[in-house]
């Protein structure tokens, strides 16, 4: 069996030092790598002037970091990946910054990756590219000689042409991309977007089975949903720190309906908008106001990026302004937490919640949707309400999918969701979950891993 090389801009293999609690990524990459006898490298998170590797082998999969420098860091993670890109593929052109700079940084950092990683790999190793920090990175790897299986998968959107063509150079970006033998997109929108570029900027042509060529080459191109690992998320919500809490949540609601969010704090994920529908619910429904409120959970991140310090000051605003407007002597409307919590406290905030409000602008997947499924009731199931511009209502078709610019959308899906019988919420809540077990994160990772392993090298 080939090894598995895993490469991504942070490694969250198991450490040492870490504190045990993994995403469900991390966990299949994880199974992944100590099946397949694999490394995972990546960027340590730290700033440093060496470009020594360093290795780490801890439960049976071994990890190997480097660090970046001041510079490279401020270029390549939070410029081009964070300010360019990022913004760019969540559709927020408005917010997309262009900078000749942050482009050189994100191509030498790609180089180095290659440059200190190649040395490293076997010519039978499958090496699985990760995320939007390393789009050019298989390139690389060629250009060290290396004629591996390569396969890349893109956990964020894929913009539409009309949008990509903004980006200084966008066909170098997309030419690097040939060098891979097989590229995963998280839904069928995000690929025809793909479809769309490579066929109108590239004068490329499709074939059967996902086969996309330009100028002679042909690659793979799949649509591939992420899932959560839905087996373990279950055996969550039965554990006792997640009993404990859901407990503590019924306590505290005292007969209020849970409606809940839990997001990274970051503008892609509509937190101000789903804000304003939940005012909109409240100013509308005045006779409804003191049965409900809103739990949102988002830890700050990226706050050294300008646009998402802006996007906590608006949230801190709107949220006071909210409470300042509706809250009563013993009712608060909006209890809002900028703190992230361990997955077992999670599943319990989830399992209580009547509502779960996932309402991004645009989203590659977003797994809290697939959590919140997971973690409820059988018998008595709460209601998903999801934007209909998140990767998971292509999967997820039984939620109430909701325009999550639109406030009287919401808060008309808030009303729905809260007079909806028990036997209807379960009807609803069936098939979300069938889908949720049966896609879950194994499957994805098998899926992927058998269609690079079926490409055949020269
Ligand atoms: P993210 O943008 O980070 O991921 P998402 O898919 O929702 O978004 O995953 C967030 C994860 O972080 C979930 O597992 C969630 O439980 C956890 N999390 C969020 N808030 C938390 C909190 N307060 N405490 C603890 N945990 C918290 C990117 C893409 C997505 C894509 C994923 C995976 O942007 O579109 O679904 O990668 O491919």
């Amino acid at each position: 069996m080939s090894r598995l090389i895993v490469v991504s801009n942070r490694v969250q293999a198991p450490s040492a030092d870490s504190s045990g609690a993994q995403g469900g990524l991390a966990v299949a990459l994880t199974a992944a790598l100590r099946e397949h006898d694999g490394i995972w490298f990546g960027w340590s998170g730290e700033a440093g002037e060496t470009r020594d590797m360093r290795f780490e082998t801890y439960g049976g999969v071994t990890s190997a970091t480097i660090d970046l420098s001041e510079q490279d860091i401020e270029e390549y993670y939070e410029g081009y990946a964070n300010r360019t890109l990022w913004p760019l593929f969540h559709y927020r052109l408005g917010l997309t910054e262009f900078e000749r700079d942050f482009q050189g940084g994100y191509e030498r950092v790609n180089r180095t990756f290659g440059e200190i990683i190649s040395p490293h790999i076997q010519p039978d190793d499958l090496v699985w590219v990760h995320d939007y920090h390393m789009i050019p990175l298989g390139w690389v790897l060629r250009q060290q000689g290396l004629t591996n299986r390569i396969g890349f998968f893109l956990h964020i959107p894929w913009p539409p042409t009309r949008l990509l063509v903004a980006l200084p150079q966008h066909r170098r970006l997309v030419e690097a991309m040939f060098a891979y033998d097989v590229i995963g997109f998280q839904t069928e929108e995000w690929l025809g977007s793909f479809h769309h570029y490579v066929t109108h900027e590239m004068g490329g042509s499709l074939g059967e089975n996902g086969a996309v060529t330009v100028g002679g080459r042909t690659i793979r191109a799949i649509a591939c949903p992420i899932g959560i690992d839905a087996e373990e998320f279950v055996a969550a919500t039965g554990r006792s720190e997640a009993v404990a809490t859901h407990r503590r949540m019924i306590e505290s609601s005292i007969g209020r309906s849970l409606i809940v969010g839990v997001d990274r704090l970051d503008y892609s994920k509509g937190i101000e908008e789903r804000f304003n529908g939940y005012q909109r619910f409240l100013e509308s429904r005045p006779d409804a106001r003191a049965n409900v409120y809103l739990l949102q959970i988002a830890p700050p991140s990226r706050s050294s990026v300008q646009s998402y310090r802006d996007i906590r000051a608006q949230l801190d605003a709107l949220s006071g302004r909210i409470n300042g407007a509706y809250a009563d002597l013993d009712w608060v409307p909006l209890r809002y937490v900028n703190q992230g919590f361990p997955r077992d406290v999670l599943a319990g905030v989830y399992r209580a919640a009547r509502i779960g409000l996932v309402t991004p602008l645009r989203d590659g997947m977003n797994l809290v949707a697939k959590e919140y499924v997971a973690a409820q009731d059988p018998d008595d199931p709460g209601v998903l309400i999801l934007s209909r511009f998140a990767g998971a209502a292509a999967q997820l078709d039984q939620a109430l999918l909701v325009n999550p610019y639109s406030a009287d959308d919401i808060a008309d899906a808030i009303e729905h969701a809260l007079t909806m019988p028990r036997e209807e919420r379960i009807a609803r809540w069936r098939p979300l979950f069938e889908n949720v077990r049966e896609h879950d994160v194994i499957w994805w990772r098998n899926r992927f891993i058998d269609e690079l392993s079926a490409v055949s090298v020269a």
